[in-house]
């Protein structure tokens, strides 16, 4: 199997969504550590925008996104399944949701001052605001839930995710699936980042202990890698062929070799920009050329991402 490098940084919880997956499936893999907040001009280097946490790298072939990172995963190491039959389609769901919703209510729980607090405890003022300010930028209007009606509704999720638990030891059955793996990282970060946080926890203790379950798939085996490297050795490599069987399933009427853009709907839309290279039912592959990376393809999943020809 290629070389995985994941650029990601310890504290992010997607990240650790795909540590975990890594861990679960047993790989080996190269660790970058990126910045937590912009400039990341070794990241954009390889994505051509695209700023989010963590990014897969397979040597010119970059994935955005921890929905895509977990096809290519799945599909690189089939076994352990992230998808189980017969749950499949609701695994890929809750997914979506704890990606989403229980993401932004646990959020907005855990950075409340006693959260904030803990989180830059060892950091100088100056770098507690850039943090804050760059997030701010990231979130261009997206409304912010209010800390009690989070609290309210982090409660309520939790009691989900425990009933679902009652009868099997994960999510949605005997084995982890994609839900269990969504469902844990933005948990992880209250109990284990915003610790003076967690004590909303302590009222599901079958949610704790299916934290820890999860908790012990561990990481598979990380091996420290520099972004030079990782900038050099994509430069070195050529991209994968596209698959021959790909279908250009085109919505927008906008025909593949069109110089696009494609940025996130919501939160960090940098947007990357490049020739359309495919367009198939799940995801988007771009061509773009970088001075230091060389000719990188730059994958997308369809979900959650915007295309719009550049001059439209
Ligand atoms: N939908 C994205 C969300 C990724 C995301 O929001 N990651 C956070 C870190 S956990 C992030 O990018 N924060 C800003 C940054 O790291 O620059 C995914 O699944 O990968």
């Amino acid at each position: 199997m290629a070389d995985l490098i994941l650029h990601h940084y310890p504290t992010s919880p997607f990240a650790e969504k795909i540590r975990l997956v890594l861990g679960y499936k047993n790989l080996a893999w190269k660790s970058v550590i990126i910045p937590m907040i912009m400039p990341k001009p070794d990241v954009v280097a390889l994505t051509g925008g695209y700023r989010k946490t963590p990014v897969l790298q397979i040597g010119a072939d970059i994935y955005c996104d921890t929905a895509l990172i977990c096809d290519v995963l799945e599909h690189l190491q089939p076994e352990p399944s992230l998808y189980p039959e017969p749950s499949k389609g609701m695994g890929r769901t809750l997914a979506q949701w704890a990606d989403t919703t229980l993401f932004w209510t646990a959020m907005a729980y855990n950075f409340q001052p006693p959260g904030v607090a803990q989180v830059f405890a060892n950091t100088p003022p100056e770098a507690a605001k850039a943090f804050a300010d760059d997030r701010q930028a990231m979130r261009q209007g997206m409304p912010r839930m209010p800390a009690a009606d989070s609290a309210a509704a982090y409660k309520s999720y939790l009691r989900r995710l425990s009933d679902m638990l009652d009868d099997w030891p994960f999510l949605l059955g005997s084995l982890p699936s994609i839900a269990d793996f969504a469902a844990y990282h933005p948990l992880w970060f209250t109990r284990h980042r915003v610790a003076v946080m967690a004590d909303i926890l302590h009222a599901t203790p079958a949610v704790l202990a299916w934290m820890d379950r999860m908790a012990a798939l561990g990481h598979g085996q990380p091996d420290d890698f520099s972004a030079s490297q990782a900038i050099d050795l994509c430069a070195a490599s050529t991209p994968l062929a596209l698959a021959a069987d790909t279908v250009f399933q085109d919505e927008h009427g906008i025909p593949l070799g069109s110089t696009v853009t494609i940025g996130a709907e919501t939160f960090g839309q940098e947007p990357t920009e490049g020739e359309l290279l495919a367009a198939s039912r799940t995801r988007y592959t771009l061509r773009r050329q970088d001075p230091r990376a060389g000719v990188v393809h730059v994958h997308f999943p369809r979900i959650g991402y915007t295309l719009r020809a550049v001059g439209a």
